[in-house]
């Protein structure tokens, strides 16, 4: 680690502070360019703990800039991995004021409830269909703390991947009656769609995104616990909304949610 612990406290504190005042910041890289990776996952963690400190509960976890389409979006090559915990859920349908937050874009997911824990390493896309019942369509709300979303994958893993707010809803559906690499999905803003994919988006598989954050919680010596809600990553660039938008997003065979923005 090339940061101390009063560094990694006082940046995550920063971090949160810019989240809870929809404040942005430049890139914390800047500031600190020999942090490591653990240090920013360790970044991540204080934060959590801050919330969990405060009465929050884990939902699940976040696979970010796992499609081709996000990685030449912010220009880069790998995924990173964050939490969700309850702050962060809204109801489909929801109204959600801009003024609570800095820039938000909104991604299409697929997300997936598991229904029996998973261990990595070795967790492969059969194993995560294996372990899980339901896939549901999901709108995750990112809004990345640094100022015009310029950052560093380190900067972002720290701020937890930008995450902001999530909506999943629609019917859902059993995995094992879907290929979940063909499933359409299209988002709509105001009406019009805005961006068009399918799950094979994701790393070839959507599964494969819950395969790859298994393995990476495996190497920190954690599980993903069953009844985990896990997001899968955009499957499309995300998109930016303002006071007065509404969303949409329809995925095949899964229904559709909405989100609205005042
Ligand atoms: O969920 C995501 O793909 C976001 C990852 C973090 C980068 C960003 O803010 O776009
Ligand atoms: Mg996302």
């Amino acid at each position: 680690m090339a940061l101390d612990e009063h560094t990694i406290a006082a940046l995550a504190e920063h971090l949160e502070t810019c989240q809870q005042q929809a404040r942005d910041t430049p890139k914390i890289t800047d500031e600190y360019p020999g942090m490591g990776w653990d240090d920013a996952y360790a970044i991540q963690d204080r934060i959590l703990a801050r919330k969990i400190g405060r009465g929050a509960r884990v939902i699940g976890y976040k696979a970010g800039l796992t499609s081709h389409a996000k990685m030449r979006q912010m220009g880069v090559s790998d995924p990173v991995f964050g939490f969700l915990v309850d702050e962060y859920s809204v109801a489909e349908g929801s109204e959600i004021p801009v003024a609570s937050l800095i820039h938000p874009k909104v991604e299409p997911e697929i997300a997936f409830v598991t229904r029996s824990e998973l261990r990595g390493p070795g967790c492969h896309v059969g194993s995560v269909l294996a372990a899980c019942d339901l896939v549901l369509p999901g709108i995750e709300v990112i809004d990345s703390r640094y100022r015009d979303f310029r950052f560093d994958l380190k900067s972002v893993v720290a701020d937890n991947t930008s995450a902001a707010r999530f909506a999943v809803g629609g019917r859902g559906a059993a995995v094992r009656d879907l290929d979940l690499r063909t499933l359409g999905v299209v988002l709509e803003k105001n009406g019009q769609p805005v961006a068009l994919g399918a799950g094979a988006a994701v790393l070839g598989h959507p599964a494969a995104a819950v395969a790859m954050l298994v393995n990476h919680l495996g190497r920190r010596g954690q599980s993903l616990p069953a009844g985990s809600l896990v997001l899968s990553g955009g499957i499309t660039e995300a998109v930016a909304v303002q006071a007065g938008d509404h969303v949409t997003l329809r995925v095949q065979h899964l229904g559709s949610v909405s989100l609205r923005f005042a």
